[in-house]
């Protein structure tokens, strides 16, 4: 485990994290000593069933199943996703609600479509998408945590890449390939998404025990190429963690 302390705007910090070194524990030098940051790990992603859209279909589908009459039902895959369904699901980034979520820039309304940074956390196929010049490089999206849990690590985060209103949509414009995740400001991990729909679930191991507030910057560093627009973004992007810690 890689273990850190460091003091960040007059404010006690404490982050512990784990880059898959058990044993190499590593403590950085005080806020005065220095502005650099942790190691920075490389994480490939773990690909889902779904895309976002397919998600909230399948979504739908088991609201339409739940506490109904299952009998007659002989797909072994519909009835172990009803069985295991749960409605509420109240993931890490629900018990440890975002207060605001802001981004670098944000691409210009088109029509009724808004593209704003909180559309990568409304449940919808919205995303929001940069505004800059170019494909998006640079350009970032981030989430403010006010006060978070510190009995509950996160764990995962799972990123439904580019725009996903439709395959078409997905395609015209660009994807982030690779995205650089920093906790206030401290680069912790190399995101490498894949060009898919597919939601991409990435393990990470973040430990806040006297952080207030956290905040989690999910920073563009390349991208894929689109069909018609360079204009990257998310269509939605959400956290799990473990109750009680590992
Ligand atoms: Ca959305």
């Amino acid at each position: 485990m890689i273990s850190l302390r460091l003091t960040a705007f007059g404010l006690a910090v404490l982050l512990f994290v784990s880059c898959g070194k058990k044993d190499n524990a590593t403590q950085l030098p005080s806020d005065s000593e220095t502005t650099t940051t942790a190691e920075v790990a490389s994480v490939q992603p773990v690909p889902q069933r779904f895309s976002w859209p397919e998600y909230l279909a399948w979504k739908e589908l088991m609201d339409q199943y739940y506490d109904t009459d299952l009998s007659g039902i002989t797909d072994s895959t519909l009835l172990n996703d009803i069985a295991s369904y749960d409605p509420v699901d109240m993931g890490w980034g629900d018990s440890n609600f975002a207060d605001s979520v802001y981004a670098s820039s944000v691409l210009t309304p088109q029509g009724k479509t808004n593209y704003v940074p909180h559309n990568v956390r409304d449940g919808k196929s919205t995303a929001w998408i940069e505004g800059a010049d170019g494909a998006g490089e640079g350009e970032w999206v981030a989430f403010r945590f006010k006060k978070i849990n510190p009995d509950e690590p996160l764990t995962s985060i799972t990123i439904y890449n580019g725009f996903q209103l439709s395959e078409t949509t997905y395609a015209k414009n660009s994807r982030a390939k690779v995205v650089r995740l920093y906790i206030n400001d401290i680069a912790l991990y190399d995101l490498y998404l894949e060009d898919t729909m597919k939601g991409q679930q990435f393990a990470v191991d973040i430990r806040t025990i006297d952080e207030q507030p956290v905040t989690l910057k999910f920073e563009i560093r390349a991208t894929y190429n689109s069909t018609h627009y360079a204009d990257t973004g998310f269509t939605e992007i959400n956290f799990d963690g473990i109750w009680g810690g590992i």
